[in-house]
Formats: structure tokens, sequence, C-alpha cells
């Protein structure tokens, strides 16, 4: 295997065939062992014990049926999943998917994924990932609200403030949680505020939690700039999705001075050069939950939608991938590459296929993994359960700044991970590097568990 220590190569085979068919999840997996090198041949003693191996496999996954009533009166089936990961750290931590792709092999990349994310944050949080193949779009209030609390009814059982605590990701957010949350309380009669993140305001919800990933994610982004005497002032950025990390990524990237051309959803793209009208995207994509099409008939002259198409071929200095796993191939790179792009951060979760990170990386493109780059959303999530277990509500200047400093702090740890093992700048084996540190620390800790 390339790039893969030898050490390495048996755990890794072991992974594949025990996963098999899993390809996200073995996608992931071998990003990070050809990260674990480097780690083994200065500290041995991580190979030992079979600890490689326990981090491959996660501590419990739970698998469920998910029965619920459309409007039309007919039964539904989805199929629920919860992987509980790793709680070396904390407890699981770690967000629901709704989408009709969701399977195991993907919750278990994203959960093995979120174990090193959390692990950066520096924050008491374990790793964790659920969801349900539910297609949300087109389902009304009632059935959203129903299916919620279906999948709560039987997902309650592993839940805990100490044990478990999901949050939103794709499909999911405050109208979804606020579902969840109330099904949580009336089954078991607490009012366990800390049993989920990303909650509204009114009933236990942090500041700057909507905003944070998408925030978080342009900070990072712009200490990678800042390395290069660089910021953002007027640079021509590209985002792509429309959902709640791309809305904030836009957001900030406007705060800090730069100009969003273009972001899309899964069916197009929209190229407006005068900047992506915020309070449009808001109105289309938060309030009457449409379609990224629909921005062009309401923003008028200057703004162009390209139905399908490859939102990458937009030139652009800065690029934001902020949908779904694998949206960014190396083809597409290759065109950002040649476009001049200066920097790409991670807003989701392994945007980027393994041919594109190689090519930025050896073009030189200051390239910021997702595992490091978002982490402020999970981060400003155990803000939000600090602020339950302490029953306070910060500010939104307080919580933003914490936030602002989690993610330097994240930054400057991947980048000085990262030269101390020999590669300056390499922030994919800083990010792997330093998460895989802090769980392996604590496994190691507790013996053989
Ligand atoms: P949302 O559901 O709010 O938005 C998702 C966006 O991505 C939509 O524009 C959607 O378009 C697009 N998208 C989803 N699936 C696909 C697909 N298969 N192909 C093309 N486009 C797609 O989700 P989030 O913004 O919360 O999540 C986006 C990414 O960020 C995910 O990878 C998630 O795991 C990651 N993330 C989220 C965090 C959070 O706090 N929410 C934290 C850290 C990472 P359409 O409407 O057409 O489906
Ligand atoms: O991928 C992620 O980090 C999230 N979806 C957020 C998880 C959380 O618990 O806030």
């Amino acid at each position: 295997m390339i790039g893969i220590d030898e050490k390495l190569e048996p755990i890794l085979a072991e992974v594949l065939r025990r996963n098999a068919g899993e390809l996200e999840f073995h996608q992931a997996v071998m990003e990070v062992f050809e990260s674990l090198g480097r780690v083994i041949a200065k500290k041995p003693h991580y190979a030992d014990h079979a600890l490689i191996e326990r981090l491959c496999e996660p501590e419990r996954q739970i698998i469920f049926r998910v029965p619920w009533v459309d409007d039309a009166g007919q039964v539904q089936i989805n199929r629920g999943f919860r992987v509980q990961f790793n709680s070396a750290l904390g407890p699981y931590k770690g967000g629901l998917r709704f989408h009709p792709s969701v399977n195991l092999g993907i919750i278990k990349f994203l959960g093995f994924e979120q174990t090193f994310k959390n692990a950066l944050t520096g924050l008491p949080i374990g790793g964790g990932k659920g969801g349900s193949d539910f297609n949300p779009r087109g389902r009304s209030e009632g059935e959203i609200m129903r299916f919620c609390q279906s999948f709560m009814t039987e997902l309650q059982r592993h839940l805990g403030e100490y044990t478990d605590v999901p949050a939103g990701d794709i499909g999911v957010g405050g109208r979804e949680i606020g579902y969840l949350f109330g099904q949580f309380k009336r089954l078991t009669n607490r009012y366990e505020a800390g049993v989920l993140t990303g909650k509204g305001l009114v009933y236990g919800g942090s500041r700057a939690r909507t905003e944070a990933t998408g925030f978080g994610a342009t900070y990072f982004v712009s200490s990678m700039l800042a390395t290069r005497s660089a910021d953002f002032e007027g640079r021509k950025c590209v985002v792509s999705g429309s959902g709640n990390v791309a809305i904030y990524t836009i957001e900030k990237i406007r705060q800090f001075g730069g100009i969003v051309i273009a972001c899309s959803d899964s069916n197009g793209y929209v190229v407006d050069e005068n900047g992506i009208d915020m309070e449009l995207l808001k109105e289309i994509k938060e309030v009457r939950r449409e379609r990224i099409s629909q921005y062009v008939d309401l923003r008028g002259k200057g703004a162009r939608y390209i139905e399908g198409g490859s939102i990458w071929d937009v030139p652009c200095e800065v690029a934001m991938p902020s949908a779904t796993q694998n949206e960014l191939t190396g083809k597409d790179a290759a065109a950002l590459v040649k476009n001049g792009v200066l920097a790409v951060g991670e807003g989701a979760n392994m945007p980027c296929t393994p041919d594109a990170v190689r090519v930025f990386q050896n073009a030189g493109v200051l390239f910021g993994p997702g595992k490091a780059a978002n982490a402020g959303g999970v981060a400003t999530s155990a803000l939000e359960m600090q602020q339950n277990a302490s029953r306070d509500s910060w500010s939104f200047e307080k919580t933003e700044e914490r936030l602002a400093e989690i993610m330097r702090n994240i930054h400057d740890n991947c980048a000085e991970t990262a030269a101390d093992y020999g590669a300056p700048g390499d922030y994919v084996l800083g990010a792997n590097i330093a998460g895989f540190e802090r769980v392996a620390a604590a496994m190691t800790a507790f013996g053989v568990i």
C-alpha cells in the first residue's frame, strides 16, 4: 500500500476485511494511517497492545428500525444508526445526518473522523455519529416531526449528557433538534439540556452555535493565509453547498473582506460576481427551504445559475467545500490549481478525494482538512454543554471569542505538530497526529479496554 508504514499494513488489511464494502470508512482510515507511520517510528509504544486496532473498531454500533406514518396515512420504514466510536476523552459527541445516502459505512467514517476532530478541540468530548436514510426533501412539517419522534423513541435509551450527546449534520438543523429534544424530555421525564446540542436559544442552546462551523472554518483558513502574510481582503472565494456550514462560511468571509462569488446545492450552482447576497440566501434556504436556483430569479441582474456542472470550474483564490464527502475530485483540484487557488479549507467532512488532496499539496496550496478546519461546530457544541452544566448562558461575543481562540489553537497545534514530524505546512499530517496522540494517550492510561 502506497504511503503506509509496513507495521500498519496488516492492521489496515484487517480493517478493510472486517468492514468490507464500507468505502468511505476505508478512505478515512487510510488517510489517517498514511500519517501514523511517523508517530510509531518516533513513539513505537503506540503500536503496542493493539491500540491502533482498537481505535479503528467502534466501541458500539447501534442500528434500529424507525417506523412512522406519512401524511397519506401510509406506514414508512427507515433505518436509524448511532455509532459510538470512542469515549476515551469524553461522552460520545457528534451529529445526526438525515439523508437518503446514509448507511453504516458513512456513519462509521464520520464517527472515526469525529474522534480525531473532537480530540483536536482540546475539549472533553469523545467521538460518535448517527443518522438515518430518511429523506427530508419534500416532507411536510408534520412528517418531519413524527419521524424525529420515532427516531428518538429508540435512540433515547442510548443517550445521556455523560454518555452520548448528538447534534445536527446534513438534514438536521434547529427544527429537528427541537423535535428530538422534546421527545427525549417527554420519554425520560428529565430536562437534561446537555443531552443534545444545537438547541434553540430559549431552551438551552448556545449563542453562535448556528454560525460556529462556518465561522470556525473561515477563522482556520484565515490563520493558514496568515502564515503566508495573506488574508481574505478582496479575494474571490467559492463555497460549495448552501446549508448551515456554507451560509455562515459565506457570512464570515464577507466580514473578513472577501467576496464569495459562487455557492451550490446538489442540483447546480449559482455565480454572482457582485458577491452572494446573504439576506437573500438565508431567506431562500433557512426560511423558504427552497432550491438555490431561486436565487437567480429573486436577485435579478448579474447572477446566473448553472444546472449540474462543477462549481470548482469557477476561478477563485480560496475554495471552501462545504456540502458533502468526495464532492471535490482530482480533476476539480487540477482546475482550481490552474485557476490560481491559494487556499482550500474543508467545511464539510472529507469533501476532497485523496487525489484532490494530493493535487493541492503537490502544488503548494494551503490545505486545511475537515477534522481541523470544521471543528468549530463541535467545539461550540462543547461550549453549549459547558453552559448547560453550569446553567449559564453566554453572550454572542464571549462565545465567538472562545470559538476564535479554539480555532487558532487547532491551527497552531496542527502546524507545530506537522513541523515536529518533519512535514512543515502539512496540515493533514499535523491534524491526524495531534488528534491521534490525545486519544492514544488517554486509551493507554486506561489499559486494555
Ligand atoms: P445542510 O443539510 O445544512 O446542508 C447541506 C448542503 O450540502 C446542502 O446545500 C445540500 O444540497 C448539499 N449536499 C448534501 N448532500 C449532497 C450530495 N450528496 N451531493 C451534493 N450536495 C449535497 O448540512 P450542513 O451544512 O450542516 O453540512 C454540510 C457538511 O458539513 C457535511 O459534510 C457535514 O458533515 C459537515 N459538517 C457540519 C457541521 C455542522 O455543525 N452542521 C459541523 C462540521 C461539519 P441539497 O439541499 O441539494 O441536498
Ligand atoms: O461533523 C460535525 O462535527 C458535526 N456535525 C457537529 C457535531 C456536534 O456534535 O456539534
